[in-house]
């Protein structure tokens, strides 16, 4: 591998162009001294079904449904949803003031029946049957809303509501702030250079320092721009503008490749590593471009330094630009060398 920039070692900023923002790099930080707060360790063994779960097989939900006693995957509007179908569609413009109604819908998705497992510990096959439901949930919905967001939250430190395998999708009118930008960016740079921009970021990463992995259809890579310690990025190599476009051997690829990424995750520290992850593909708004467009995965995981010890997003985060203390190239290198085995 080529020799890294000596600017690298140094506080720096670098440039993500996806959502054209910056964030501050400051290279071995994290040696300093923690008194601070650290996470619980979450290690405890869960059986195959749990009564007092309200995803597991036959159980009750808390609105007083009861789940039915399925065997592979299943969907159900999230009885708790941030979105409704039937809600007001007003628009409120008041000088500075401007609220508008947003219709939707939430459903939960439960990967698997058993209480105890993970999408790490799933097998292929198995994971492939949750990136079938991903992509038809995301057709399904794309036909109604303009924004289809799937996403999965693990982990008591990501917010999740319960350890049963399973996420979530939202699905919207409006294209949310942070697809917006990703939109504009994407359909800016292919007017520009006449290429897909995950493309190009592909191309260039390919063989470099911040790969974690790759088969014949993806690249897993932390990115060049992370802001999350151990973030990563799972680009196709082929051009997809949207899940429900992925071909059988990709699906296939991606089942592989998801799973041994979320296992080099559980590696890292010994621990079930907490995470968001979820989809980005092009919108379906009329106008869509799906030209410019790559389909992507995000996985955001919070963990800094060890099993316990998180990486905030506080003060200087919040008030002026993200920053991170492990460089890119370091985490990459580390997801590399614990390795993706069961
Ligand atoms: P999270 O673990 O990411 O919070 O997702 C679980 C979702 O399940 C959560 O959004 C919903 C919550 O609203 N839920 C139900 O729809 N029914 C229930 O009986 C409990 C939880
Ligand atoms: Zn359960």
């Amino acid at each position: 591998m080529a020799e890294l920039p000596a600017l690298f070692a140094e506080p720096h900023r670098r440039y993500d162009p996806l959502r054209d923002e910056w964030v501050l790099v400051s290279p071995g930080r994290t040696n300093r001294p923690w008194q601070g707060g650290e996470e619980r360790l979450q290690v405890e063994q869960r059986p195959p079904f749990d009564p007092a779960c309200y995803l597991c097989p036959g159980n009750t939900r808390a609105n007083g449904e009861t789940n039915p006693a399925y065997a592979t995957t299943y969907v159900f509007t999230n009885d708790f949803a941030a979105l409704r179908p039937a809600t007001s569609d007003a628009v409120l413009e008041d000088g500075l003031l401007r609220a508008e109604g947003e219709q939707g819908t939430c459903r939960v998705i439960c990967f698997s029946p058993r209480h105890d497992l993970t999408l790490a510990g799933m097998d292929p096959a198995d994971v492939r049957r949750v990136i079938d439901l991903w992509a038809a949930q995301t057709a399904e919905l794309g036909a109604r809303y303009r924004w289809v967001q799937v996403f999965e939250n693990r982990g008591e430190a990501m917010g999740a509501s319960n350890p049963h395998p399973h996420g979530q999708v939202w699905a919207g009118t409006a294209l949310p702030t942070g697809i917006a930008r990703e939109d504009a960016s994407q359909r800016a740079y292919h007017a520009r250079i006449g290429r897909q921009l995950l493309a190009d970021v592909a191309a260039q990463e390919t063989g470099g320092p911040r790969v974690v992995d790759e088969n014949e259809d993806w690249l897993v890579l932390v990115p060049f721009w992370a802001v999350w310690p151990f973030e990563v990025l799972v680009v196709p190599k082929r051009s997809f503008a949207r899940m429900p476009d992925l071909d059988d051997a990709a699906r296939d690829a991606l089942a592989a490749i998801l799973g041994a990424t979320l296992r080099r995750y559980d590696a890292l520290f010994g621990v079930p590593f907490p995470y968001s992850l979820g989809w980005h593909g092009a919108p379906f708004c009329d106008d869509a471009d799906e030209d410019a467009w790559r389909l992507h995965g995000h996985a955001y995981p919070p963990l800094l330094r060890s099993a316990t010890v998180r990486k905030f997003m506080v003060g200087y985060e919040l008030l002026a630009e993200a920053q991170r203390d492990v460089t890119p190239e370091d985490a990459a290198a580390r997801l590399r060398a614990v390795g993706s085995g069961r």
